[in-house]
């Protein structure tokens, strides 16, 4: 499966109910999101632009406080609306990924103590069932994306809502609140539709030491580690190579992989677990960089396909992708990923699709509108969308239907 991904927040514009809204009006954050890219109306046609880049997938995420805008309150015209973008991806013939959590919150669910609340599990199981009675027929299910970066940002970073920073008992709180989201969840869809396939999107993470020599910086890199890649897993109850145990957790793990980061940290008390990114490592060969300051890693995706592989479970791409105004380094970049994958495939890695990110361009949460991931540009005055010249690579792969057809001229 080849295609792109987008999440609603980030692309539909108008998202009054939720938490990042609340505290983008109240300006406490840097940027609101407003418009944005208008997808909610614009979206048939932005299937269209997806099929015209010979995309066969396409993921995209549910806005529970669209939902359920108050407690327990139900928007069925919501769920039809997510209803018509379903038959509108299968009529384009874009197999549809549905993301149930992206991030965004309904602001009451924030208000009332949001991740951190002992039946918030149960909370948002309401809305899944619900939303599943709507949307019959999907196969491909991802419930929670990212969970360590939104309880990272949200509890330790204080970037996002909640704002709370180093809070690490709230933040193990709310991995393990989501960790139950998660069950709960896939079992309701498992319940309703006992074929279709069910997992959640890592951010997947590439350690190393700023400085290998230093036993300190080897430490913080260990600890990072821990904490962003493997604590979630565990909480899941998964365990490396127990693939028929953790197969009743997880149908399959989304991979989302940007690049590698370098760790330090300045102590070995508990702060070390914070760790800090240098940008000067000791180490050969990095970047180029992208926009936002994230070096290109490629052979990184296939470390981490390879890690994550260890739990016996299918993989499925389902982030990838460079925040770059400079289209020849995106170019570049997919060229490199997709060769990476297709080696991956190749030595048998259980690959089931790639998805980039993004689409289009769209808002990068506290970053706004400035960061560009899209295969096609946005401009935000006219709602216009232009196809990049990068995203025909990734054409050329979906056309081809395998990593490795593409390798006629390059
Ligand atoms: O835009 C985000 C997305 O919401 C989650 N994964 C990383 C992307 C780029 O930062």
């Amino acid at each position: 499966m080849w295609g792109a991904a987008t999440a609603a927040h980030q692309v539909e514009g108008g998202n009054h109910w939720n938490d990042w809204w609340e505290y983008e009006q109240a300006g406490r954050l840097p940027y609101a999101s407003g418009d944005c890219c208008k997808h909610f109306e614009l979206f048939d046609q932005d299937f269209d632009l997806a099929r015209s880049l010979g995309h066969n997938c396409h993921r995209f995420s549910i806005e529970w406080s669209r939902v359920e805008p108050r407690a327990g309150q139900w928007n069925d015209a919501a769920l039809r609306h997510y209803g018509e973008v379903i038959r509108s991806l299968q009529q384009h013939g874009l197999e549809p990924v549905v993301t149930l959590h992206h991030f965004t919150n309904p602001a009451w669910f924030t208000r009332n103590g949001g991740w951190q609340q002992s039946d918030a599990a149960r909370q948002f199981s309401r809305f899944v069932e619900r939303s599943i009675e709507h949307l019959p027929g999907v196969r491909y299910w991802i419930t929670i994306n990212e969970p360590t970066v939104l309880a990272v940002q949200g509890y330790i970073n204080g970037e996002w809502p909640p704002l709370y920073r180093r809070s690490w008992w709230k933040a193990v709180r709310v991995l393990r609140n989501l960790a139950a989201a998660h069950l709960a969840a896939r079992a309701a869809i498992k319940k309703a539709n006992p074929g279709a396939l069910v997992g959640f999107a890592h951010n997947a993470q590439i350690t190393l030491p700023c400085n290998p020599r230093k036993v300190r910086d080897r430490f913080a890199a260990h600890l990072w580690d821990q904490w962003r890649n493997r604590l979630f897993f565990r909480l899941l109850g998964c365990r490396l190579g127990e693939a028929a145990a953790n197969a009743r957790r997880l149908d399959f793990i989304g991979i989302n992989y940007y690049t590698r980061s370098f760790v330090t940290t300045d102590t070995f008390g508990p702060s070390a677990l914070l760790g800090r990114t240098c940008k000067r490592a000791h180490h050969p060969e990095q970047g180029p960089y992208s926009m936002v300051g994230w070096e290109v890693f490629p052979r990184g995706l296939g470390s981490v396909l390879d890690r994550f592989s260890e739990y016996g479970l299918p993989l499925f791409v389902t982030e990838n992708g460079i925040a770059t105004e400079d289209d020849d380094l995106r170019r570049v970049f997919l060229e490199q990923h997709l060769q990476v994958l297709g080696e991956s495939i190749e030595s048998g890695a259980p690959i089931l699709g790639y998805m980039h990110w993004s689409l289009i361009d769209n808002y990068e949460w506290s970053l706004g509108t400035r960061p560009r991931f899209g295969l096609a540009a946005v401009d935000y005055a006219t709602q216009q969308r232009t196809p990049r010249e990068s995203a025909r690579v990734l054409q050329r792969y979906a056309t081809a239907g395998r990593s490795g057809g593409y390798s006629d001229d390059h």
